[in-house]
């Protein structure tokens, strides 16, 4: 089996009608047809495969979000290698290490980056670096242009790797969760039932795309579903609430993580009309408020689908989409919970020594199921670590179930701040800020914001006899930094709370400044 050949499977019969359009930003609207996409990433794999790489090689792309950057993930996959994608927004250190640590074979970035970026890779042993821009430029398309537009599938197994997708680790560097082509084939195929993928109103479903394609939301658990089900995208490069609105007039189905559903509620125009074609809202990635769930209701007539996952296990909960028999036909979509474990995935809530915990009891959640990953990228070790010995995934979030199996997360085992749906691991700030000159030490924490969900506040101490400006302590943070993980405010203090142990007791500073954006 190749993950390709199942998406392909779902590809609409007519070959020659649209499967994407983008929205004319700079430009004009773009259609793609299934036809487009079958031979666009045969050329591309193609040209892979000229490349004589060995099999599974990395394949490590950062460009900007482009229906040709979707072709090259299809294209990879038909090759048989390993696509890995980066966040446009990481600089030049965190690129180094992964680079570094990936070693890929073939390397694509934006024609603007090619410099610094081309000058990483060959360090890192990379010796072919293309470039692909987001307006169909970069050498990528010219050389693939040469190959022939068909290509059959290289065979792979379930347990052959698909995608490597870094996610940052409390302490240390980030890890590369390693996913087979059968991880993410059966969480997709699990969603495309689950959701009603399967049975799309007349005239199919139209799913409105406006995630990056470097994150599990965006490039698997949307762009799966929509291919397996034939369905057509409504694409746009970034998120612009007042377009994503308008195109709900004409679409099915809504995925984003919970800022997009707060921006979109502050567009005066959001009520049941404007939505009243759309069958389908799903959130994730961060906590949906309850305030958001329930206004969304109250406008639109919907109710929005919540669901919970990680890079290293795809979805792994929902709330119903329509009645599951499973769990005595319920159908309700509950405020607070993430839902049910989805179809073929156990889920389970267990104590520090992997004790399975009583209904209702709060403890760590664990996951097994052929949607978990495969391990994490050249470390067996930490591997091992965040493995039961009975085979189940510690996700490092912390919750419980109800009676009905309903999840709830109330927290988080890990010291992790969630913005905007994007990751921030405090350590990696502080260590980034402590490097400084004038900082002795510095603790960074999470505090409600009312778009972003959440965001990072610096509190920064200084060594004696200096004092660092704050707003130069996050500007210079924003050389060494993907922006979205820089703070948004930086505090000098005298000293940091700390327990019995010497360790900083964050909860103390985060009741602190719990109300720092509160008005904004
Ligand atoms: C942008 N900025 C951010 C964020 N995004 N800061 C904190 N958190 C963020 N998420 C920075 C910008 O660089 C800018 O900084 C300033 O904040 C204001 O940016 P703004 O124009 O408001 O941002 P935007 O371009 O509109 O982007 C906001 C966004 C974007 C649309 C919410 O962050 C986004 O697309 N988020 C979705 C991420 C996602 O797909 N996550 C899924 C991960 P400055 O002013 O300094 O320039 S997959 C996952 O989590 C698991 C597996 C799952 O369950 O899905
Ligand atoms: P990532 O590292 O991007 O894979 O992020 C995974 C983490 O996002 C999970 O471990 C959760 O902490 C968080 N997450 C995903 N979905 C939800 C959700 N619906 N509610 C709360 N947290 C979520």
């Amino acid at each position: 089996m190749n993950l390709y050949h199942a998406l392909r499977s779902g590809f609409c019969a007519d070959l020659d009608t649209i499967a994407i359009s983008t929205s004319g930003e700079a430009g004009e609207a773009l259609h793609y047809s299934w036809r487009d996409l079958e031979r666009g990433s045969a050329m591309l794999a193609n040209l892979l495969a000229s490349l004589d790489l060995p099999p599974a090689s990395r394949i490590a792309v950062q460009v900007e979000k482009s229906v040709e950057a979707l072709m090259l993930y299809l294209a990879t996959l038909r090759a048989g290698h390993v696509f890995l994608p980066l966040n446009t927004a990481y600089q030049s250190s965190e690129v180094a290490y992964f680079l570094g640590n990936a070693e890929p074979a073939v390397v694509v970035c934006s024609p603007r980056q090619f410099g610094w970026v081309s000058k990483l890779a060959f360090q890192a042993g990379t010796r072919h670096v293309f470039t692909l821009g987001d307006d169909r430029s970069g050498s990528l398309l010219v050389r693939a242009v040469h190959f022939a537009d068909v290509h059959e599938p290289v065979e792979r197994a379930a347990d052959d790797l698909a995608a490597i997708l870094y996610t940052s680790g409390t302490t240390g560097r980030s890890k590369g969760a390693m996913l087979s082509h059968g991880n993410l084939l059966s969480n997709a195929q699990t969603l495309h039932r689950y959701w009603g993928f399967d049975a799309p109103p007349p005239g199919g479903d139209v799913l409105i795309h406006a995630l990056p394609i470097f994150h599990v939301h965006g490039l698997f658990v949307a762009i799966h579903a929509a291919l397996l089900s034939g369905s057509r995208m409504r694409w746009f490069a970034r998120f612009d609430a007042l377009a994503v609105l308008q195109a709900m007039r004409e679409s099915t189905v809504f995925m984003g993580v919970p800022t997009l559903y707060v921006r979109l509620l502050n567009e005066a125009g959001l009520d049941r009309e404007a939505s009243a074609r759309m069958r389908l809202f799903v959130a994730g990635s961060a906590p949906l408020l309850a305030d958001t769930f329930e206004a969304w209701h109250q406008r639109t007539g919907h109710t929005i689908v919540e669901r919970y996952g990680m890079s290293e296990t795809v979805m792994l909960t929902s709330n119903p989409y329509r009645l599951d028999p499973r769990w005595g036909g319920q159908s309700e979509r509950r405020a607070g919970t993430v839902g049910m474990p989805l179809p073929g995935v156990s889920v389970r809530v267990a104590d520090a020594q992997d004790q399975v915990l009583a209904v209702g009891e709060v403890g760590g959640i664990q996951v097994r199921g052929p949607n978990v990953f495969a391990g994490y990228w050249r470390m067996p070790d930490k591997t091992a670590e965040e493995f039961t010995s009975d085979g189940f995934f510690r996700t490092g979030d912390v919750g419980l179930q109800d009676e009905r199996g309903y999840v709830r997360i109330v927290g988080r085992s890990k010291d992790l701040i969630i913005s905007g749906g994007y990751n921030v691991y405090p350590a990696e700030v502080e260590d980034a800020i402590n490097a400084l000159p004038g900082v002795a030490e510095s603790a960074v924490i999470g505090v409600p914001h009312p778009d972003f969900g959440e965001v990072g506040v610096a509190l920064v101490i200084a060594r004696p006899g200096s004092k660092p400006d704050p707003v130069g302590v996050l500007q210079s943070l924003k050389g060494s930094l993907a922006n979205f993980k820089v703070p948004k405010r930086c505090l000098l203090v005298d000293e940091l709370p700390r327990n019995a142990m010497g360790k900083v007791q964050k909860n103390l500073l985060r009741q602190q400044h719990q109300a720092l954006f509160a008005s904004s």
